[in-house]
């Protein structure tokens, strides 16, 4: 061995190696915390699913390391040898494998079964309906008028909700993985889902079916709230739209109705009520813009409005990139009032 071989080699067993290796799967665990995660659960779904991902990935590692062994094992003595050798085949061919996924399909069934009807009675009912390519909502509460928004899904802690998914034009996937499993968006037919939020927090969905261009463009914010919390949040939705209380702010709100926004867009408490487009009624409340494309701000809100096309190239709603600039900042600072 020359040298250099064994400069190469030494290096290769020097500690920091294997340290920097550790360093490393360390933040790939940490990657499994967050927003957006199955593996960080926080519903009562979520954590099902997650409980049964880890009996098959625990009880497959060790399934697959005896295997290894017994192969290694067959391997380096003489196959007459082997002790037992029918038993094996025997046992370990059939009658194991048909013990241990008898069991998985019955806890399987009946996992199933659990998290369908997770919520017999439910205490709201949230329509999300999918759209090429963002998220419309619609909360029901027994007793109350339907309230709309979009791209955001607002949820009480501890409570039985129902979510009754649909799609207006293609086939999209509604997935939020740190509360619950995937469910297909199909147009015309009622999909439902039940949820219960066991954990305040920020959450994130994504749709899980590709749905055209911008099926990568089309993720939402979950919001889940304690539950006096949220019914404030609910009382506080149901209010119109605040009056603009600057110049500025009127002149914002006037040229949202002179550049025909209202043609797509709704605000409680005004005269726009389009469908086209998402609900903006509260959009300078919600955590992201255009279904997850943008924080929001006054500044993206303005670069929206004139360059949707550019930022979400084919979504539904064109660039409105004739304006002048204080018109402009005027709109994005009506809309981002909007809380
Ligand atoms: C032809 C219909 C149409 C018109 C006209 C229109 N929009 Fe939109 N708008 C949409 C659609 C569709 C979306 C969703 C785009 C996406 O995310 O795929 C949208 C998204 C938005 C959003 C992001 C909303 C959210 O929930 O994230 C804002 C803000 C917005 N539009 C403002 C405006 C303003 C201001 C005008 C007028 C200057 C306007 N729109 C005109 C269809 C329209
Ligand atoms: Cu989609």
């Amino acid at each position: 061995m020359n040298r250099a071989n064994r400069r190469t080699e030494r290096a290769f067993l020097r500690p920091g190696l294997p340290i920097a290796a550790l360093a490393l799967s360390g933040f790939a665990l940490a990657g499994c915390e967050g927003r957006q995660s199955a593996l960080d659960a926080a519903g009562v779904s979520a954590r099902e699913i997650l409980a049964t991902t880890w009996i098959l990935f625990i009880g497959a590692g060790v399934i697959f390391v005896l295997v290894m062994a017994l192969a290694l094992y067959a391997a380096l003595i003489r196959p007459e040898r082997f002790p037992g050798r029918r038993a094996w085949v025997i046992g370990g061919g059939i009658l194991f494998p048909l013990v241990t996924l008898t069991a998985l399909q019955l806890h399987e069934f009946a996992l199933a079964r659990r998290l369908a009807t997770l919520t017999p009675e439910p205490e709201l009912v949230v329509e999300v309906t999918g759209y090429m390519w963002w998220w419309d909502v619609r909360y029901h509460v027994e007793g109350q008028e339907p309230l709309r928004g979009a791209n955001e899904l607002v949820l009480p802690v501890g409570r039985q909700v129902e979510l009754r998914v649909a799609s207006a034009d293609v086939i999209h996937s509604f997935w939020a993985p740190s509360l619950a499993g995937k469910i297909d968006m199909i147009p015309g037919h009622v999909n439902r889902l039940p949820i219960v939020a066991q954990r305040p927090g920020l959450y994130r969905g994504q749709c899980a079916e590709f749905c055209g261009a911008q099926h990568a463009l089309m993720a939402f914010d979950i919001r889940v709230l304690p539950a006096d919390e949220f019914d404030d949040w609910m009382t506080a939705q149901r209010r119109p739209a605040p009056e603009p209380v600057t110049p500025q702010l009127a002149r914002g709100r006037d040229a949202f109705f002179s550049f025909g926004c209202q043609s797509c867009h709704a605000v409680r408490g005004t005269e726009a009520a389009g469908l086209v487009g998402p609900d903006l009624s509260r959009v300078g409340a919600r955590p992201s813009l255009a279904a997850g494309t943008l924080p929001t701000r006054v500044e993206t809100l303005a670069a929206w409005i004139q360059g949707a096309q550019h930022i979400k190239p084919e979504n539904r709603m064109p660039s409105f990139d004739v304006m002048d600039g204080e018109t402009l900042d005027a709109m994005a600072a009506w809309l981002e009032s909007l809380k």
